[in-house]
C-alpha cells in the first residue's frame, strides 16, 4: 500500500505515467505482440532473420538502457513531498512560498553519497548529498545542499582536483567508494582549508543511522531580498525530527556487507510504512550591513555561522511522503542546479557557489544527454514553459505558431517579458568594482578556529570516534610523508588529537613550516598563512550530536532472537509497547521456518541468525521463555546468537534479556560487566519494558563503550 498524498507536481506526474495492469504487450510504436519467447527465424532450427523488427527493437533499446552515472553523488535515493511553511519570511525575501504561512509546496528530494558509484554501498563514509527541488508556483527552486554545513574547498578551480583525489585512483580504479586511500589524503595535507571539513568528515555524521536522521545544509551564503530590495544574507538548515544519529564504524563496515542498500531500503519502508520522515526548515539572517561583523567571511564555504552568534529561526516542515514510482524515471533523471532560482532569493559571491553555477547546467548535458532537460516529467516545473528554444535532442513540447524569436510582430510579441510586478526575475544590483585578479580574499585565510571549534564542541566519545576514523583512513595510506603532513595540520588543531594519531599511524608530529603548500612560488606566503592562533577554547552545542533529539523510538527497527517455546505472551506485549511508540519488531530464529510459540500459534520469523546482522537493528530482544534459550544455546545456534548480542553490546544498543533467557545472558559478554548500564535490561529488573523503550530513545551509550568493548 502506498501512503500517498496528492499535489500539484503529483497531478503533473500522473499525466506521464504509465501502468502495465492488464494491457497487452506491445512495441514502441503501440503494434500488439503475438510471440515475445522466440525470434524470428528461417526455420526452428535455422538463423534469425534481421527482418526481426520486434528483437532488434527490444535489442536496441536495452543496450542504451544505461546513461552517465553522476560524476558525484552517484549512488542516491529520493522521495516525493511537501514543504510546508509555519512562518512567513515576507519581510525578508519576496519568494512566494516563504510568505504565506500554511502554504505548501510540493518538492523532491535526493540524498546521496558523493564518491561512490549508483551500485556502492550506502554506509561509505562520505558526504550525503541533502538536494531539495522545490515545485514552486514561480518556478523550481532548488536547495542543492549536503549533511555538513561546510566544504572542502574555498573555490570551484580546486572541485576536479578535490574529485579526482578522492575517486578511485586512476591506475587502478581502488577503492571504491572510500577516502582511505593516498591521494585523498595527500590532496588534503596540502590544502589546509580543508582540514575543518576533514574534522565533519571524520566525526560519526559521515555515516549516518538513516538519511531521515540527518541535518541538510545549504552550505553557502545565499541573499534573500525583500519587496524594498533589502538584502539579508541567509543559511539554510534542516533539522531533522528524530534528530542526528550514526551508527559505529564498525557497524558501517558490517552493514555494508549484510545490506549495502540500508539507508536506501531504510528511507524506502518509512515512507511505506507512513513513518514520513520530518525535518524543521531554518534560516540564518544576517542583515546585509552585519556582513563584516564576524571574524571569518561569510562568502568562505568552509566556515559555518555559529549558531550562538545568529540563531536558526524555524519556519516550516519538510515532510517526505510518497516514494518515487520508478527510480530511473524520478530519482536518477532528476537534474537539481544551484542555479534554479526564484524572485525574493539570489546568490552571494561565495566563489564557490559562483562555480557551481557554470558546472551543473554542464553536468545535465552530458549525463542527461539534451538541452531539454527539463522537460522530463520529474524536472518540469509546475508552471508551463514559454520561450523561443527550440529543437535539440528528444524535444517534447510542440509549440505553436510561427515565431521563435523575440521581438516579433507576427507573433503579437509573444511570450512577452513579466515586469517585477508580475513575477519577472531580476538580479539583485549589487556594486561590483575590482582589479581582474586571480586571487583569494585574506579574509579566507584561517582555516584552523572553526575546525577547533567544531573539534572543542565534541563529547569524549565523538572526539575517541573521530580520532579512530583518523587513524583507520591514515593507516590505508602508504606514503609518509602524506602521514606525517596530515598529523602536521591536526597539531594547528589539537595537539593530543596530533599526538594520539601519530602513535597509531608511526610518525612524527612536526610543525610543519609552510602548512598550505599549494600558495605559489611568488606569493607572500608569510602573510597567507593560517597558523595557530590564541587557542581557540570556544564551543557550540549545535556542532555536537550528543544534544540531539533522544526522546523517541519512532521507526526504530528491534530484533526479537526467538526459537521454538517462546513466551507467546511476553512476546507479544513488548511487541505490542514498542508498536505503539512507533517501532517495527522484525523477528529473529534459527531458521526462516515457522517457531511455534508457549501457547502453540505460529511465528513466520522476518529473518534467521544467518541471512541478517545484529548491525541491521537499533535494539535487540531476547524472548523470554526457557525452551526457547534452550534451542538457541544448542550447538548449532549457539555462535550466531552470542555473535548478535555481543556486537549488539558492542556497538552500545539497547539490550534486553527476557525470562528464563539466563543461560544465554551468562554466556554472552554482557555477563562480564562491571558498571551500571541503563541500556543493559533483564528478567531482574522492575520496570523491564519501559526502561529497554528509554534505552532505544537514547540511541546508544556511547558513553559507555570503552567498557562495553570486552
Ligand atoms: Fe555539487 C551534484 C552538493 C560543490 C558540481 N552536488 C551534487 C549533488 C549534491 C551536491 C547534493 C547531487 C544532486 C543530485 O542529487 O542529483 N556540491 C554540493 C555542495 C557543494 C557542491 C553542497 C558545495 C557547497 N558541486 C560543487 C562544486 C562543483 C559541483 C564546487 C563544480 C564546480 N555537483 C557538481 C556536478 C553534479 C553535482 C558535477 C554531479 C551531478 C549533478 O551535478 O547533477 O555538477
Amino acid at each position: 500500500m502506498k501512503n500517498e498524498k496528492q499535489n500539484k507536481k503529483l497531478d503533473q506526474l500522473e499525466s506521464h505515467s504509465n501502468s502495465n495492469e492488464n494491457e497487452k504487450l506491445t512495441t514502441n510504436q503501440g503494434l500488439k505482440i503475438n510471440n515475445n519467447q522466440d525470434s524470428l527465424k528461417a526455420g526452428d532450427r535455422g538463423p534469425t532473420l534481421l527482418e526481426d523488427f520486434i528483437l532488434r527493437e527490444k535489442i536496441t533499446h536495452f543496450d542504451h538502457e544505461r546513461i552517465p552515472e553522476r560524476v558525484v553523488h552517484a549512488r542516491g535515493s529520493g522521495a516525493h513531498g511537501v514543504f510546508k511553511l509555519s512562518k512567513s519570511l515576507a519581510r525578508y525575501t519576496k519568494a512566494k512560498f516563504l510568505s504565506e504561512p500554511g502554504k505548501e509546496t510540493p518538492v523532491f528530494v535526493r540524498f546521496s553519497t558523493v564518491a561512490g558509484s549508483r551500485g556502492s554501498t550506502d554506509l561509505a563514509r562520505d558526504v550525503r548529498g541533502f538536494a531539495v527541488k522545490f515545485y514552486t508556483e514561480e518556478g523550481n527552486y532548488d536547495l542543492v545542499g549536503n549533511n555538513m554545513p561546510v566544504f572542502f574547498i574555498q573555490d570551484a578551480i580546486k572541485f576536479p582536483d578535490l574529485i579526482h583525489a578522492v575517486k578511485p585512483e586512476p591506475d587502478n580504479e581502488m577503492p571504491q567508494a572510500a577516502s582511505a586511500h593516498d591521494t585523498f589524503w595527500d590532496f588534503i595535507s596540502l590544502m589546509p582549508e580543508s582540514i575543518h571539513m576533514i574534522m565533519w568528515l571524520m566525526s560519526d555524521r559521515a555515516i549516518p543511522r538513516s538519511l531521515r536522521m540527518m541535518e541538510g545544509f545549504g552550505v553557502h551564503s545565499f541573499k534573500f531580498i525583500n519587496e524594498e530590495g533589502k538584502v539579508h544574507f541567509v543559511k539554510f538548515h534542516f533539522k531533522p525530527k528524530l534528530g542526528v544519529h550514526s551508527v559505529a564504524w564498525d557497524e558501517a563496515q558490517k552493514i555494508s556487507g549484510a545490506d549495502p542498500d540500508f539507508h536506501r531500503r531504510d528511507l524506502w519502508e518509512a515512507i511505506e510504512n507512513g513513518d514520513f520522515p520530518e525535518w524543521d526548515f531554518g534560516v540564518q539572517l544576517i542583515p546585509e550591513e552585519d556582513e563584516h561583523q564576524f571574524d571569518f567571511d561569510l562568502l568562505d564555504p568552509t566556515k559555518i555561522v555559529p549558531e550562538e552568534e545568529v540563531p536558526v529561526q524555524i519556519i516550516g516542515t519538510l515532510t517526505l511522503n510518497r516514494n518515487p514510482d520508478n527510480f530511473f524515471a524520478e530519482t536518477e533523471q532528476i537534474a537539481f542546479h544551484p542555479g534554479h532560482i526564484i524572485p525574493g532569493i539570489d546568490f552571494s559571491n561565495d566563489p564557490l557557489l559562483q562555480g557551481r553555477l557554470f558546472s551543473y547546467t554542464d553536468t545535465q548535458l552530458s549525463r542527461l544527454g539534451s538541452p531539454n532537460f527539463h522537460e522530463i516529467p520529474i524536472n518540469r516545473s509546475l508552471n508551463t514553459v514559454h520561450n523561443n528554444q527550440r529543437d535539440g535532442h528528444m524535444r517534447q513540447q510542440i509549440v505553436k505558431g510561427k515565431t521563435s524569436y523575440e521581438p516579433n510582430s507576427i507573433g503579437g510579441g509573444c511570450p512577452f517579458q513579466a515586469m517585477m510586478s508580475e513575477g519577472g526575475f531580476t538580479s539583485h544590483q549589487e556594486r561590483v568594482s575590482g582589479e581582474k585578479v586571480r586571487k583569494r580574499s585574506r579574509s579566507f585565510v584561517d582555516h584552523y578556529s572553526q575546525a577547533k571549534l567544531f573539534y572543542n564542541s565534541q563529547s569524549a566519545p565523538e572526539q575517541r570516534h573521530l580520532q579512530n576514523a583518523l587513524i583507520f583512513e591514515l593507516s590505508k595510506v602508504t606514503i609518509p610523508e602524506i602521514r606525517e603532513r596530515l598529523v602536521g595540520q591536526l597539531a594547528f588543531i589539537n595537539k593530543d588529537l596530533a599526538k594520539k594519531v601519530a602513535v597509531k599511524i608511526g610518525v612524527q608530529v612536526k610543525k610543519l613550516k609552510y602548512p598550505n603548500q599549494s600558495l605559489p612560488a611568488d606569493s607572500n606566503k608569510e602573510e597567507l598563512q593560517s597558523e595557530e592562533r590564541e587557542p581557540n577554547t570556544k564551543t557550540s552545542d549545535a556542532l555536537s550530536m550528543e544534544n540531539t533529539v533522544k526522546d523517541t523510538i519512532k521507526s526504530r527497527k528491534i530484533g526479537f532472537i526467538l526459537a521454538n517455546g517462546a513466551d507467546e505472551k511476553a512476546v507479544n506485549s513488548l511487541k505490542t509497547k514498542l508498536e505503539a511508540k512507533g517501532a517495527t519488531v522484525e523477528m529473529i530464529a534459527p531458521s526462516v521456518a515457522a517457531v511455534k510459540t508457549s501457547d502453540g500459534s505460529s511465528v513466520i520469523p522476518k529473518h534467521s541468525l544467518t541471512s541478517t546482522s545484529s548491525a541491521c537493528f537499533d535494539a535487540l530482544y531476547i524472548c523470554a521463555g526457557e525452551q526457547s534459550s534452550k534451542e538457541l544455546m544448542d550447538s548449532e545456534n549457539k555462535q550466531n546468537v552470542l555473535n548478535f548480542i555481543n556486537e549488539t553490546y558492542k556497538h552500545c544498543k539497547a539490550l534486553y534479556f527476557g525470562n528464563g533467557t539466563e543461560t544465554i545472558y551468562d554466556s554472552s559478554n554482557v555477563s562480564m560487566k562491571k558498571h551500571e548500564d541503563p541500556a543493559v535490561v533483564t528478567w531482574e529488573n522492575k520496570k523491564s519494558d519501559e526502561q529497554f523503550i528509554t534505552a532505544i530513545s537514547r540511541h546508544r551509550v556511547w558513553e559507555l563503550e570503552q567498557e562495553r568493548n570486552i
